[in-house]
């Protein structure tokens, strides 16, 4: 049982007087306690009570008392001198009464050198304790890695820190644990916390601070608590599980990309398009866009090969369109060969395979259709059947294309005719009596001089033969055989005239006593009948006839005559038309006219008289190709009406 009194002031604190009557007061108070301390022990059972009796304590009014709060006693019987003692500076009785001892608190220790009490110095702490003992002079460090944060006057474990990104682990401080984070703190509180990152998920080295530098790895991310893969058609680019971590990007439109993409390049651009501008687009015209990795083939379109172009949404290589007439070869494209066609198309396809043409056809290098394909010559395109036929007869059917010649056989002109499977126009064959004529490109009736027998164009046929001399063929004649000499084609008629005539009558005003056809006007000189007129002498002759002029040109006719004559370039006796005047009485006279002629038909007039003695009358010509000579009956076309 222990008297509570108030604690005693200090005694610095009195004024002297004061303090002198007090220590009267104590040292009747502090006598030994020995009596006290019997009687205490009689009351209590307990030996502890008994020994604590033996100090701490002083006498007062003559009994013993407990030392005050922050006094102690160290005397355990009487010495004659019993007294309570203060503690020393820094100590303290810790609030007890009837202490033996003094305390140092916790968060000082007793300096051993200096004998105070300081507090404890940084990065430690000092439990404290008794001053009797060696634990008033604990200073105990901080574990290693831990600090006071620059505080002194540490009590406890508690004043110990770990900073953030380290724990400590009931012996020391270290790094915080890769996968964990620690946010540091009193060794006896937060100090020792090392937090797991969520499942899933890891710090990027030992030593994080904080749940943020908790962080998923590329490819997944951070939800619901946990880390995932990355869902399809998106990418997560890992990260801070409060950060990018908990993030999924969605693939750019139209690209797609399984589970598990860990950055934009791995979404993968589908076949025929491209990634360009952070835009998926339909590959460019004349490119091709294989499926792929925007950061592989998919942002790469390729060219398409020289000579293929292609559509927009192209989707590979073999997709490309390989050139009309041009043809794939495996890595390049190359002319369509000769013998083939090659339209445009794929190189999965008929781009890569050349068309041979069909029988009795050819083509080209570089043919790109059926149609620029040559029908062979003999041959036509038969649209029906599809395939070269053999040109049939009476026609003819030089090479061609398909889209063209090629597909039609040319009908032989009027007049020719051909066998199966001609090729020109020059096997085309002539029919007997005709011949081909170049000018008019026609077959035309045999010529007058000549006999025409069924022949090529690019022959005999178009060159008829000659008659004999002296006689004519023509139309529908074939053979020499058949040559005739020509049927007398001038008409004569003889006229009566006065004697004494000495020039040519006016035959307008007389009547002929005969007419006949003679075959030619030659008649050399003759003291006889003139010509087949019956007369000798006092005869007048008009001949008519119509010339064929052989050939156009310059044409000089010679007329000669025993007495006189004329030449008109006309039936009738036109002046305009006078050619030759050799005119009056004379011996044998010649005299020439020449003109220009058109080949072909030439009316002629020859007017003559003879009045007495020698007679003649001659018709010489010469012109292109033929010699002075004198005008052949040959050369006189037969007309019954003429005259
Ligand atoms: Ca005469």
């Amino acid at each position: 049982m222990q008297h509570q009194r108030p604690p005693a002031a200090h005694p610095r604190q009195r004024p002297l007087l004061l303090r002198r009557r007090q220590r009267s007061r104590r040292r009747r108070r502090h006598r030994p306690c020995l009596a006290a301390a019997a009687a205490a022990a009689k009351t209590s059972p307990s030996s502890s009570s008994v020994a604590s009796s033996k100090k701490g304590g002083a006498i007062v009014n003559r009994a013993c008392a407990p030392c005050a709060a922050d006094f102690y006693s160290t005397i355990a019987r009487a010495v004659g001198v019993s007294r309570c003692t203060a503690c020393a500076a820094g100590t303290s009785t810790n609030g007890a009464t009837g202490s033996a001892t003094c305390f140092v608190a916790a968060g000082a220790f007793l300096n051993a050198a200096t004998k105070k009490v300081e507090p404890c110095p940084v990065d430690s702490h000092c439990p404290g304790g008794d001053v009797a003992t060696a634990a008033a002079s604990q200073r105990i460090p901080c574990p290693n890695g831990a600090s006071t944060r620059g505080q002194a006057g540490g009590a406890s474990l508690a004043a110990c820190f770990a900073e953030a990104g380290s724990v400590y682990d009931g012996a020391s401080v270290g790094p915080c644990p890769r996968g964990s984070w620690c946010a540091g703190g009193s060794l006896a509180g937060a100090g020792k916390a090392a937090t797991a990152c969520p499942p899933g998920t890891t710090t990027a080295s030992t030593g994080a601070t904080a749940r943020a530098q908790c962080t998923v790895q590329p490819g997944y991310y951070f939800a619901a608590g946990a880390a995932a893969q990355c869902p399809a058609d998106s990418y997560c680019v890992g990260g801070s599980i409060e950060g990018s971590g908990s993030q999924t990007q969605a693939c750019p439109t139209n690209s797609f990309r399984a589970p598990g993409a860990a950055r934009l390049g791995q979404c993968v651009i589908p076949a025929g398009k491209t990634y360009v501008g952070g835009a998926v687009v339909d590959c460019p015209r004349n490119f091709y866009c294989v499926s792929g990795a925007i950061e592989a083939a998919g942002s790469a379109p390729v060219a398409a090969p020289a000579g293929t172009t292609s559509a927009v949404g192209t989707r590979s290589l073999q997709d490309c369109i390989v050139d009309a007439g041009r043809t794939w070869t495996g890595s390049a494209t190359a002319t369509c060969p000769a013998n083939f066609y090659c339209p445009a198309g794929p190189i999965s396809g008929s781009g890569s395979t050349p068309t041979a043409v069909p029988a009795n056809t050819r083509s080209d290098p570089g043919a790109s259709s059926l149609g620029q394909v040559r029908v062979l010559a003999g041959y036509y395109w038969d649209a029906a059947s599809a395939a070269a036929a053999t040109c049939p007869a009476n026609f003819y059917c030089p090479e061609g294309a398909i889209s063209g010649s090629g597909s039609t056989p040319t009908a032989v002109p009027a007049n020719t005719r051909s066998d199966p499977g001609a090729s020109s126009l020059g096997q085309v064959r002539v029919l007997d009596g005709y011949y081909w004529d170049a000018a008019s490109a026609a077959a035309a009736p045999c010529p007058r001089l000549a006999f025409c027998a069924e022949a090529p164009i690019s022959g005999l046929g178009s060159s008829p033969q000659t008659c004999p001399a002296g006689t004519v063929g023509g139309p529908g004649i074939t053979r020499a055989a058949d040559c005739v000499a020509p049927t007398p084609a001038v008409h004569a008629s003889y006229y009566a005239i006065p004697s004494g005539t000495t020039a040519l009558p006016d035959f307008a005003a007389l009547t002929p006593y005969a007419q006949r056809f003679v075959a030619t006007v030659y008649y050399p000189v003759t003291l006889g009948l003139v010509a087949d007129s019956g007369r000798s002498d006092n005869v007048a002759a008009v001949f008519t006839g119509t010339l064929d002029i052989p050939t156009a040109g310059s044409w000089t006719f010679f007329l000669a005559s025993d007495d006189g004559s004329k030449m008109y370039l006309s039936a009738l006796p036109d002046p305009a038309a006078l050619l030759i005047n050799n005119d009056g009485l004379h011996g044998t006279t010649e005299v020439r006219g020449a003109a220009t002629l058109a080949k072909g038909a030439k009316q002629v007039r020859i007017e003559f008289f003879e009045a007495g003695s020698a007679a003649s009358i001659m018709l010489l010509w010469e012109g292109p190709g033929v010699s002075r000579q004198p005008v052949p009956a040959t050369a006189w076309i037969y007309d019954p009406h003429s005259g």
